[in-house]
This record gives C-alpha cells, sequence and structure tokens, in this order.
C-alpha cells in the first residue's frame, strides 16, 4: 500500500484556504486566456503534485481524490514504481515509434494483456493477442475495425447510456448529446442503439436475459443479426451512470453473437484493472468478449490504451492496418508494467473489493432514509448514488450538483455522471488507507444529508 514516505505526500485531507484558492484563481485567470473553454474542468483546484489518494493544490491544500483521475490512477498517484519505471525508461528510450524501430515494452505489454484479459478462445485458434494504443476512444475504434474486418459486416450495435468516447465514430457510439455530440455531426453510419438492461428503471422484474432479448429483438428488426459485425457494451457503464446491467444480460448478448457471428466487444476502459474487484468486470460472471478494449488504469497514470483479442480476429486485418505514432511508446509501456505488476503482487481487486463494502456500508443506510436517494449502486471500488426527485424516478441533477460542490469545498473530489447528471460516483484509488476513505465518507455524508433534507 502507498504510504506518505513512499510518495512524499501526507495521507490527510488538510484545507489552508479556500478551495479554489488564490493561485488556482489567479492560475485560472491565465486559463481562461489561453486555453479555449470548449475544454471544461471539474474543480478548478490546480494541483502542483499528488501521492497515493491526496492531491496538492497549488495555495497547499490537501484533497481527497474520490475520481482518480476518472478511474485511471487505480494503484494510487505517483506511485513510486511507476515513476521509478518512466524515469528509468524516459533515460534509455522515449521514443522511436513501434512501427519504425520495435522494442521489448511494447512485447511485454502485449504478453501481459494476452494472459490476464478474459478473451473467448476456440478450437485451433492462434491463441490471443494485441495492439496498443493512446486512448479509450482509440481502443474502441479500433476494436471495431478488426470487428467489420473480421466479419466482412458493417453494423455494430450499442446500448442506451453507453460512452465510448469523442472521436467521431465513437461519438456516434456515445449515448448522450450534451456536451459529447451536440454540434459534432454528421457522425458514422452503420451504428445502431439498443436498449441498456437498467435494473432501476426496467419493469420490476425483468430478467437480464430478458433485457438482452428485448434490446437484440430490436436489433434483428431493425438491422438483422447477419448484418452485425459487433455488440460493443460497457460490463458496467461508467459516463452513463454505473449502470449494472441485471445478472444474465452479458451472458445472453455473448450467446447471442457466438450464435450470430457477430463479435461481442467489451469496452472495459472504464472497469478494467481491477477496479471493479476482478481485474476485468466480465469476469464476474465468467463473460468471455471476443475483443476487449482497454485504456485508464493500464498504466497507472501514463496514457496508453489497447484492444485484445483471439488471433484469428487481430490478425484478420492486413499487414499494416493497424498502428500510429505514439501507441505503446516506450515510456507508457514501463509504466503500464510497473501498475500491472503492483495491480497483481498487492492484489488490488482484493483492495478494490473491501474499498466497496466500506462505501457501501456507509451510503446504503443513507439510501434508506432518504427518498432522493434512488439507489446505490456498483461492483467493488466503483460505487454510485443515483439521486430522484423523490416519489419519483425523475432524475434530480441539482442535488448531485450541489452535494458535489459541497464535497469539493471541504477539500473531498467527487465527479458526477449519468446521462441525466444525476448520478454522484466514487472511483477512489484502490490503495487508499482506511482513515483517509473514513474521513472522505463523513465529508460525503454530511453533504448528502444536508442537501437532501434542506427545502429547495
Ligand atoms: N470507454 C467506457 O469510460 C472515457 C471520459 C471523460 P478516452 N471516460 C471518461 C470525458 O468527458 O472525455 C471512456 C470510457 C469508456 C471509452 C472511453 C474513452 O476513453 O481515454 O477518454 O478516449
Amino acid at each position: 500500500m502507498t504510504t506518505q514516505s513512499e510518495t512524499g505526500v501526507e495521507q490527510r485531507r488538510r484545507l489552508v484556504t479556500e478551495i479554489p484558492g488564490p493561485r488556482s484563481k489567479a492560475l485560472h485567470a491565465r486559463r481562461t486566456a489561453a486555453v479555449t473553454s470548449a475544454v471544461g474542468s471539474t474543480l478548478p483546484a490546480y494541483l502542483e503534485r499528488a501521492g497515493g489518494a491526496v492531491l496538492v493544490d497549488v495555495d497547499g491544500n490537501q484533497l481527497i481524490d474520490l475520481g482518480s483521475g476518472i478511474a485511471v490512477v487505480n494503484v494510487g498517484h505517483a506511485h513510486p514504481e511507476v515513476a521509478a519505471a518512466v524515469a528509468e525508461q524516459a533515460a534509455a528510450l522515449t521514443h522511436s515509434c513501434f512501427m519504425v524501430n520495435p522494442y521489448e515494452g511494447y512485447v511485454a505489454v502485449c504478453e501481459r494483456l494476452t494472459q490476464v484479459a478474459p478473451v473467448r478462445r476456440t478450437d485451433g485458434d492462434g491463441g490471443v493477442k494485441a495492439a496498443l494504443f493512446n486512448s479509450g476512444a482509440e481502443a474502441v475504434e479500433n476494436a471495431v475495425k478488426v470487428a467489420r474486418h473480421a466479419t466482412g459486416r458493417d453494423a455494430v450495435v450499442v446500448f442506451d447510456h453507453a460512452y465510448h468516447g469523442r472521436t467521431n465514430l465513437t461519438m456516434a457510439m456515445t449515448a448522450k448529446a450534451m456536451p459529447y455530440k451536440r454540434g459534432f455531426g454528421p457522425f458514422a453510419s452503420e451504428v445502431h442503439r439498443a436498449p441498456m438492461s437498467y435494473p432501476l428503471r426496467d419493469p420490476e422484474g425483468m430478467t437480464g436475459e430478458q433485457a438482452a432479448r428485448r434490446a437484440l429483438a430490436d436489433v434483428e428488426t431493425q438491422v438483422g443479426a447477419d448484418q452485425v459485425a459487433c455488440v460493443v457494451v460497457e460490463p458496467i457503464q461508467g459516463e452513463g451512470g454505473f449502470i449494472v446491467p441485471a445478472p444474465g444480460f452479458l451472458p445472453e448478448l455473448a450467446r447471442w453473437c457466438r450464435e450470430n457471428g457477430a463479435l461481442l466487444v467489451a469496452d472495459e476502459v472504464q472497469t478494467g484493472f481491477a477496479r471493479t474487484g476482478d481485474l476485468f468486470a466480465c469476469q464476474d460472471e465468467g463473460v468471455l468478449p471476443d475483443v476487449v478494449a482497454l485504456a485508464k488504469g493500464i498504466a497507472g497514470g501514463l496514457p496508453l490504451a489497447g484492444i485484445v483479442g483471439r488471433a484469428e480476429v487481430l490478425d484478420a486485418v492486413h499487414g499494416g492496418g493497424l498502428g500510429g505514432t505514439f501507441g505503446g511508446n516506450p515510456v507508457v509501456c514501463a509504466a503500464a508494467l510497473a501498475a500491472m505488476e503492483v495491480i497483481e503482487r498487492d492484489d488490488l481487486a482484493a483492495a478494490a473489493r473491501r474499498l466497496g463494502e466500506r462505501i457501501t456500508a456507509v451510503l446504503r443506510p443513507l439510501a434508506t432514509d432518504l427518498p432522493g436517494i434512488a439507489e446505490v449502486r456498483g461492483r467493488g471500488a466503483m460505487v454510485a448514488i443515483e439521486l430522484v426527485r423523490p416519489g419519483t424516478l425523475d432524475p434530480d441533477p441539482t442535488s448531485a450538483a450541489a452535494i458535489s460542490a459541497a464535497c469539493h469545498a471541504a477539500g473531498v473530489v467527487t465527479l458526477v455522471c449519468g446521462t441525466g447528471g444525476n448520478v454522484l460516483r466514487l472511483l477512489p484509488p484502490l490503495t487508499m488507507e482506511d482513515h483517509l476513505l473514513d474521513d472522505a465518507l463523513d465529508v460525503l455524508s454530511t453533504a448528502i444529508t444536508s442537501t437532501l433534507t434542506t427545502d429547495r
């Protein structure tokens, strides 16, 4: 586990100014003049450093991080082993482009990914292979490229509330117009949206299998099963609101894909690398996708992404058909090898389960007491609270924003998600110490209770 001595950052919340403080405000003024307003920030407290689960801003405030840079620093900020691997690699070979002169790190990361990622194998296949890219969107986009090439089909099936990225193809695959899509069309064609399994909002008692049949019946009617290259699904939806499909949903999608010659692509960009209490979220129900898209937690804070799939699927693409200048750069590969080592050696999947139990033990009683909380859900250290207007299922984004703002003012970084902007989500670094989590949960509970019990 990360301690103060390892990262140099004391694992404690400490406020010395208001949030954001004067130095952050000065930087924000500079930013406003130079950085386009099209790029936003959740909390404009400008950071100087971070270690473990604590962020230190330019005014000297120490904030507890419940977001992990959107599920990236699962091993904690500036993990000493990741930082050392990066420094050593940067001094030895920073860049060559794997497509020009290759190097061992890229190969080693792919070897590791093919060993650990849940991928369906078939009799007589040539094993599992991988390729590396820079971002989650690029990984998803390449998974679709591979699926289209391997099947010779065009259609891509995605779900309500899905988030897959901000490139043209992945925007088309993402469900939410604002802020991701509006004004950015026309979008890529042959992307078809189907209803997701969303137990809170589905008809009472609907099973995962029934929810999958509902989605697939739409696909069969509107697209045709024999036209589908791939079904792309987040095993637990991230930006869409930490929506956990009912058990049986993912297995039924997998079965349908196998039966109809379509590929199942799991977008594990947000759920991967121990976040949900398994190394990958698909493992919870033993689902084996044909291709897995990975990013975020893969490299302990450095930008790396990848796809993993059966060799016969990935190798269907012509030589030179996939790539990019920076994909799997030597420095990010060194970081990934260090981060993956930490995740497995320190059993961060078990740590995620423990964090999740501690979080839900505090939040579930609040949900019982407060009618504004429709549900506390998630798995492992990926936990969310969905806020609604009491007595209805109407989203309550105002309360989500108010609770989040109260946490920020008190030095706890929380994030909001959900198609309706009404879901508070917790994604702590998996190495977070108990006393720090307890402090953050105290702040959060107070913010929730005072917001939801005040007349608005
Ligand atoms: N697939 C499941 O969660 C990224 C988006 C933040 P990139 N989620 C955070 C924002 O507002 O841009 C994500 C994801 C899933 C794909 C992506 C895309 O990953 O690395 O942001 O491209």
